[in-house]
């Protein structure tokens, strides 16, 4: 009777083993065929080779493939940004974090309009570098804060009077309003900040309450000149009266484009 049980606990022991190993590499398969990541141009929905593909936080940098495809080999754990570029494109920024791992991307890129201008390279860093392990930040800057304002020169596009010139915030991340708050972007409990605000010649034009990709700002027309200030202003905890607290976010691919008119009646 020892015997047979002894004989079970050694059977136990071995398909535990194997069925643990099954797991792992299970997993491994997975991933790999999931992360197969294509790159194609939004319009055509061609796949696009030898675009360059960035996670500057994490020093990574590979290339697309001859069918547009790449692999994701990082380790991508807290909130980060990925760059798409590729000459005749705009720069493509997304949001990701480890989420990304579990399914494919798909990620189309937009061709160039020749009055668009890329305003900022990398990312920048607002605030004060002190921040909430909780914020909706990556949980370590790898950047140290440049101030708690942006400021950048450009002119006034060409085809301004015809259309429309709007300001896009390629990424944003680390915003801690009280919409992100509500939106379940941070995990503060109870304080939040005020929210990022954008002028155009001292001119309030927007703010920022949420993280995200892409949100674009209208310049209303009559405040554009030749040459004109842009500025991206970090909010500030509303609930730090003792000195200010400035929100610390993290800002990446803010473009001046032109658009339709039309685009912004349809809105
Ligand atoms: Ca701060």
């Amino acid at each position: 009777m020892k015997k047979i049980f002894l004989l079970l606990a050694i059977y136990m022991i071995f398909s535990y083993n194997q069925g643990f190993a099954g797991v792992i590499s299970g997993k491994v398969h997975h991933d790999e065929l999931n992360n197969k990541n294509t790159i194609v141009d939004s319009k055509t929905q061609k796949a696009l080779s030898n675009a360059k593909i960035t996670i500057p936080e994490l020093n990574y940098t590979t290339f697309s493939d001859k069918d547009g495809t790449f692999r994701l080999n990082a380790d991508v754990s807290d909130k980060t940004v990925l760059f798409v570029e590729k000459e005749g494109y705009k720069v493509f920024s997304l949001t990701i974090d480890n989420s990304v791992l579990k399914s494919p991307l798909k990620l189309g890129i937009e061709q160039t309009n020749p009055f668009d201008m890329q305003i900022t390279e990398g990312i920048i860093h607002l605030g004060d570098n002190l921040f909430s392990d909780n914020s909706a930040n990556s949980t370590d800057f790898r950047l140290s804060a440049k101030g708690h304002y942006l400021s950048q020169k450009f002119k006034r596009p060409q085809g301004s009077d015809k259309h429309n010139v709007v300001v896009n915030i390629g990424t944003i991340i680390g915003l801690d309003t009280k919409d992100a708050k509500e939106r379940g972007q941070n995990q503060i409990a109870k304080v939040y900040s005020s929210p990022a605000e954008v002028f155009v010649n001292g001119h309030k034009i927007g703010k920022l309450t949420l993280n995200g990709d892409n949100q674009e700002i209208l310049i209303p027309n009559s405040i554009l000149k030749e040459n004109n200030e842009l500025i991206i202003s970090t909010g500030r905890n509303l609930f730090q009266t003792e000195y200010i607290d400035y929100d610390d976010i993290e800002l990446a691919n803010v473009r001046i484009e032109v658009k339709e008119k039309q685009y912004y009646a349809r809105h």
